[in-house]
């Protein structure tokens, strides 16, 4: 036997897809036992989840953040129309450079940068902070206690949702939930239509819908909009601004991840109440 075919036979022989297997189910179920019991559970892993999630984790929380499809990083991959760059503004300029994303000024106020850099950056530095992330998890509903409170997520695989199989989700216990669903900001839909009487501190008591692009006014709304609108329930990111009927802003993410960190705020001031 030539050398290479000896080296290739000694590789192969150590691989047993038996144990493959073994080693991915054991390791999920592990890791998935192990965030049945949060201290937040993050809705939605675009820009205001996945950074809310990374100053939640640097504050010691237990943390994880469940996305329905099978990648992270929500609206930013694509930028403004598939032109893979964002653009963000100085005071948001710190968030991102504590995870290493490189910005190109333009102009007095705005930075440029990669969409692809930014989301994976980001994704890495709220992993390597402790926040779990687990794809392809879609919420379907939430759990609640007395008097209405509410204790968690309900969750089910995104397959399962997109194939409309009638199976049953399963349960995560959470102190503080954050809706970072994004424009169709799902979790409050889901308390609105739920429970009812439910009174969000809006202009209707109910989720306003966001208003057509206006950036300037957006990008200013949303930290306001970014607050607990029902009891352990947070809104960040385009969800905050669609609940409180603020308008959309297209390309500038500065917003986004400036909400994101406030939301993580208002989740720790949640936890030191409990
Ligand atoms: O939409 P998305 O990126 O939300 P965001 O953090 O950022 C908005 C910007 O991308 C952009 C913008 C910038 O100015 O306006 O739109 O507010 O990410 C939301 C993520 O939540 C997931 C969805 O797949 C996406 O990745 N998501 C939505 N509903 C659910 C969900 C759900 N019920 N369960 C799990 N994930």
């Amino acid at each position: 036997m030539d050398n290479t075919r000896a080296i290739q036979s000694d590789t192969m022989a150590k691989i047993e897809d038996t144990k493959v297997t073994a080693a991915i189910v054991e390791r999920f179920l592990q890791d998935f036992l192990d965030i049945i019991n949060l201290d937040v559970a993050v809705v939605g892993a675009g820009p205001s989840g996945i950074t809310a999630a990374r100053y939640l984790a640097k504050a010691g929380v237990k943390v994880a953040v469940f996305e329905r499809n099978l990648h992270v990083g929500g609206g930013m991959w694509g930028g403004g129309i598939l032109f893979p760059r964002i653009v963000i503004q100085d005071a948001a300029k710190g968030i991102l450079d504590e995870v290493g994303v490189r910005l190109e000024p333009k102009g007095e106020d705005y930075y440029v940068a990669d969409s692809v850099e930014t989301v994976s950056k980001c994704t890495s530095a709220a992993i390597d902070a402790g926040a779990k992330v687990v794809v392809g998890l879609g919420v379907e509903d939430v759990m609640i206690r007395e008097n209405d409170r509410i204790a968690g997520v309900v969750v089910n695989w995104g397959a399962v949702e997109m194939a409309r199989l009638h199976v049953d989700p399963v349960s995560i216990q959470a102190k503080v939930v954050i809706d970072a669903t994004g424009h169709a900001s799902e979790v409050a839909g889901i308390v609105q239509r739920k429970i009812p009487g439910v009174k969000f501190p809006t202009q209707t008591g109910g989720v306003v819908g966001e208003k057509p692009m206006w950036a300037a006014v957006g990008e200013t709304e949303i930290l306001n909009n970014t607050r607990e609108i029902y009891p352990n329930l947070i809104v960040t990111g385009m969800a905050a601004n669609a609940v409180f009927g603020s308008p959309r802003m297209g390309p500038i993410f500065g917003g986004m991840l400036l909400s994101g960190r406030k939301a993580a705020n208002e989740a720790l001031r949640i936890l030191k109440r409990a």
